[in-house]
């Protein structure tokens, strides 16, 4: 999705919108925004026919350096990793406990590093509508992601008290029925197919959001849009197509466009928009989703946890020693750093 690429680094990063946004009068109902102000994610979803064929063309190519291991992978290691629990095999107390952080932090005075954030939420959908550009539609797209939803869980746990860890939603189970999932329930997190209106039910029910949509920022309710054809397409077999790509370029591009993309578009409106989608807290255990999906493609051999390809926004070729940042929300970090789950910077793995 090279569409308006220019326009959007202009927008996130020229733009006078970060900048200016000037403190507004909370809407006491959150006022619905039209469909048509949510820029659909990453411009190109692929079927599942372009994740098996092995030619089709979703980043160029370049060398893998196969000799470019990370020497501190074998000394270091994590003896008692985090463990993300899939949503169903979570107990009532701990989905409740990760909820109640997650609004905790909704409650939260934002930092004031992100003038657009009303909340300590939003510093982090600030944060990643800021860097929308730079960690899409290139390589560092699983990378970055990766070490974002590592931010979030490590602030849940400094500043809310959440001593779990991040839940994930298996899609690859619920393809085409997300609205079958207790996620999308009066009790959880509300309902999925509104059509594009507010999330009047569940524990984020009539939920403000400040940061987006897009690279704007206007007050908005958190919106779903379900459609089960779109879902349908998180199915096993486009998960497995991505995953049997060998190069890691090639897999996070079919990841990105597949699973990644229907998944976002499928639950709609606010997780359709490439920018601002964090303002849904489900963006959180669909992404716990890709990266167990990237972790399960690092299982296969050492080498995937140990070296890198593909490149970045501009074209230059991901290193170990290429510097993956949250901004200051959490310390800069290598490549080399967080590649494998199991390092003692990161330290978690996956139930399955
Ligand atoms: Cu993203």
């Amino acid at each position: 999705m090279r569409l308006s690429f220019s326009t959007a680094v202009l927008a996130a990063f020229g733009g006078s919108q970060l900048v200016a946004a000037a403190p507004q009068a909370a809407p006491s109902l959150a006022p619905k925004l039209p469909m048509s102000e949510f820029e659909k994610f990453s411009g190109h979803p692929i079927s599942l026919e372009d994740a098996k064929n092995k030619d089709f063309n979703t980043s160029s190519p370049e060398e893998t350096l196969k000799f470019n291991t990370l020497l501190v992978s074998a000394a270091a290691t994590c003896s008692n990793p985090r463990i993300r629990t899939e949503w169903d095999s979570l107990s009532n107390s701990g989905r409740q406990a990760f909820v109640s952080a997650v609004r905790c932090l909704m409650g939260r005075p934002a930092s004031g590093q992100w003038a657009n954030a009303r909340n300590r939420y939003e510093d982090l959908v600030a944060l990643h509508q800021a860097l929308t550009p730079n960690v899409h539609s290139n390589s560092k797209f699983l990378i970055w992601h990766r070490y974002l939803v590592y931010t979030f869980e490590d602030i849940l746990r400094d500043e809310c008290g959440f001593t779990g860890s991040l839940p994930w939603f298996d899609e690859s189970r619920y393809a085409g029925r997300f609205a079958q999932s207790s996620i999308f329930s009066g009790s959880w997190f509300g309902g999925i197919a509104l059509g594009g209106n507010c999330v009047t039910d569940g524990q984020f029910a009539r939920t403000t959001l400040n940061v987006g949509p897009g690279p704007n920022n206007t007050p908005h309710c958190l919106a779903r849009n379900g459609d089960a054809s779109k879902t349908a397409n998180t199915n096993s077999q486009i998960v497995s197509a991505c995953n049997a790509r060998t190069s890691y370029a090639d897999m996070a591009a079919c990841s990105e466009g597949g699973a990644h993309a229907w998944g976002h578009n499928g639950i709609g409106a606010v997780m359709s928009d490439v920018y601002a989608s964090p303002g849904d807290p489900v963006f959180w255990l669909h992404h716990g989703f890709i990266d167990r999906n990237f972790r399960i493609w690092q299982n296969v051999a050492a080498s995937r946890r140990t070296t890198i390809d593909g490149t970045d926004r501009v074209g230059n070729r991901l290193t170990l020693d290429t510097i993956v940042s949250v901004n200051g929300m959490r310390p800069n970090v290598r490549i080399g750093d967080i590649l494998d789950t199991m390092s003692t910077t990161l330290c978690y793995k996956y139930n399955y």
